[in-house]
């Protein structure tokens, strides 16, 4: 440059920083140096995570990438920043989160010549639940999925059975299936803290589902009986069995209505069972009332929405009776078929037992006689000896128990006596089936199988069992016992079981015995409908003293006067009408 003139130096350079700006030189005289000290300049990239409710993410990976790397992670605010990062550079910013997509999946700075902001937007990702249902292997569609749990929901199973649910990952799902007449295996599937994709299947099995056919009924007293019909649906090509019994509500079952209790059985294809309840049509002006019908205990099935139902008793009687019907000699025979045999009279045997008692015109010392012999004869009838004894001796030769209780006997006798009326064609071997079937159950009953464990020998069950009933059996009875297990080591037979229990109930000893406190039993049974030591009673005296009496007087119950003391007794008369 020329002398003496005036001269001023500026350096530039992108993203420098220069420490001195300008060096001026003024009447330039001699040659200068003007040296300059240079600084790359630094700036900072921050930014927010937020997630899709706009809520901070904290504590969440930031990843720098590109010029530098480096990482960080949110602040509880949701913030991050990477600073002093030299211009010039080009930058990449990247959030993570397991099960997290951001918008967007990264900011890029290219030459940064400047402080930035990188904000992102952090969503959970979702992933599907989903699955198959079948039944036998068969794709089932139409099948109701319940979602529960952090996201709820319904998907019901296309042609091919398959459901699918897509849910966001970290929740806790329930997956639930449904459908009428059907039983799912699982019940459900529960997946927690959800970190992928999910398979739920499931096995459906047809149910037998059994129902009384309507919520409530309703009979007139008089009609004296009601069919009450319980239905089958869904799989009906397998047997099922269901108890029914009921609750007394304002109508009672030791008066108004016969104990409701017994057992139906479907065989394969059958979808509808009846069963009668026998209504007394007493004297007493009491009104409608009604008591409660229930389903209960079934062996491969499950009930209905009518699994209960409500049978309403219309009344019948308004003025003050001048008589009580259990002195009509036809109401006086049809209880005692009701009350011992659990049916209603065939024609021939509601005359036969009727004309005992009209025969006697009106002498009334020949009235109470006959009534007396007409009722014992039920007690002594095969049909009796054959169903409600045998249940009874069946017990005692098992446990030696005191009386048991009136339920489980009816229970057991009504299904021994299924269907059977003495010399109707046919009789003798329904009967025969009906106790061989029943044994044979009762001999599977944990209650039993409990005192005679499987794994005694034949010997040794024999010889437990008759000595529990007291030793009814001979040595060689006892040895004929032992044979009906053909040789095997241990008595786990039931077939072989239910004959041995047979052979000592059924035997003369074992049964002669057994009669009086059997007959002394169905007094309460029988006549009163109850257990002997329930109210009025409170425990078995009154139960002792007839069995003392009876004994005494070797089973002769005229001379003890015993079935005419229960025919009079207030508490008898007074189920049927004023005493
Ligand atoms: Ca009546
Ligand atoms: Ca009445």
């Amino acid at each position: 440059v020329t002398a003496e003139g005036n001269y001023a130096l500026t350096p530039s350079q992108t993203h420098y920083t220069f420490a001195l700006t300008k060096q001026t030189f003024n009447n330039l005289s001699d040659n200068e140096t003007a040296d300059f000290e240079a600084t790359l300049n630094r700036h900072t990239i921050s930014g927010r995570l937020v997630n899709a409710s706009g809520n901070a993410m904290a504590d969440t990976v930031v990843s720098l990438s590109g010029s530098q790397s480096a990482g960080t992670t949110t602040d509880v605010s949701g913030d991050y920043s990477f600073a002093d990062l030299p211009a010039g550079g080009e930058y990449y910013i990247t959030p993570a989160k397991t099960h997290y997509t951001f918008f967007p999946a990264s900011a890029s700075f290219a030459d940064l010549g400047a402080n930035k902001t990188a904000n992102f937007t952090g969503s959970l990702v979702s992933y599907a639940i989903s699955g198959r249902v079948t039944n036998n292997g068969q794709d089932l569609s139409g099948v109701t999925v319940l979602l529960s749990g952090s996201q709820s929901g319904s998907a019901t199973t296309d042609a091919n059975g398959n459901y699918s649910f897509n849910v966001l990952a970290e929740g806790s799902y329930t997956v639930t299936p449904a459908k009428t007449n059907y039983l799912f295996s699982a019940a459900s599937m529960t997946f927690n803290d959800l970190s992928a994709n999910q398979v739920a299947d499931f096995g459906a099995t047809l149910q037998s589902v059994l129902e009384f056919n309507a919520a409530s009924y309703s009979v007139t007293e008089g009609t004296r009986t009601i069919t009450v019909t319980v239905e089958r649906t869904g799989d009906t090509s397998s047997a099922t069995e269901v108890a029914y019994s009921a609750t007394d509500g304002s109508a009672q079952q030791r008066s108004d209505v016969i104990p409701v209790i017994g057992r139906l059985r479907f065989e394969p294809g059958e979808t509808s069972k009846s069963f009668i309840i026998f209504i007394t049509d007493d004297a007493h002006v009491e009104g409608d009332e009604s008591l409660t019908l229930e389903l209960g205990n079934v062996v491969d099935g499950t009930l209905g929405n009518n699994s209960t139902a409500t049978l309403t008793i219309v009344d019948n009687d308004s003025g003050q009776p001048v008589s009580n019907p259990i002195d009509g000699a036809e109401f006086f025979v049809r209880q005692h078929y009701r009350d011992f045999l659990n049916r209603d009279p065939d024609a021939d045997g509601l005359a036969f037992w009727s004309s005992q008692i009209t025969s006697c015109g009106t002498d009334a010392a020949c009235i109470a006689d006959r009534r007396m012999n007409v009722s014992a004869a039920f007690f002594l009838s095969i049909e009796f000896q054959q169903t409600g004894f045998l249940v009874h001796r069946l017990y005692r030769a098992s446990f030696a128990l005191p009386p048991e209780h009136l339920s489980e006997f009816l229970l057991d006798t009504r299904t021994i006596a299924q269907g059977v009326v003495v010399n109707a064609p046919g009789w003798e071997q329904l009967l025969e089936a009906n106790k061989t079937t029943f044994i044979e159950s009762f001999v599977a009953r944990p209650q039993f199988t409990k005192a005679y464990p499987l794994d005694l020998t034949p010997a040794e069950f024999v010889n437990q069992l008759n000595s529990k009933a007291g030793g009814p059996l001979s040595p060689s009875e006892i040895a004929a016992a032992i044979e009906e297990f053909e040789g095997t080591a241990t008595s786990k037979a039931i077939a072989a079981r239910a004959r041995v229990w047979r052979r000592i109930a059924e035997s003369e000893t074992f049964s002669r015995r057994e009669l009086n406190s059997a007959f002394v039993l169905m007094q309460y049974f029988g006549y009163l409908q109850r257990n002997p030591d329930e109210a009025p009673d409170t425990n078995l005296d009154g139960y002792d003293f007839w069995l003392h009496k009876i004994n005494d007087f070797n089973g002769d119950f005229r001379s003890a006067e015993m079935v005419k003391s229960f025919l009079v007794s207030a508490e008898y008369r007074a189920r049927f009408g004023a005493p």
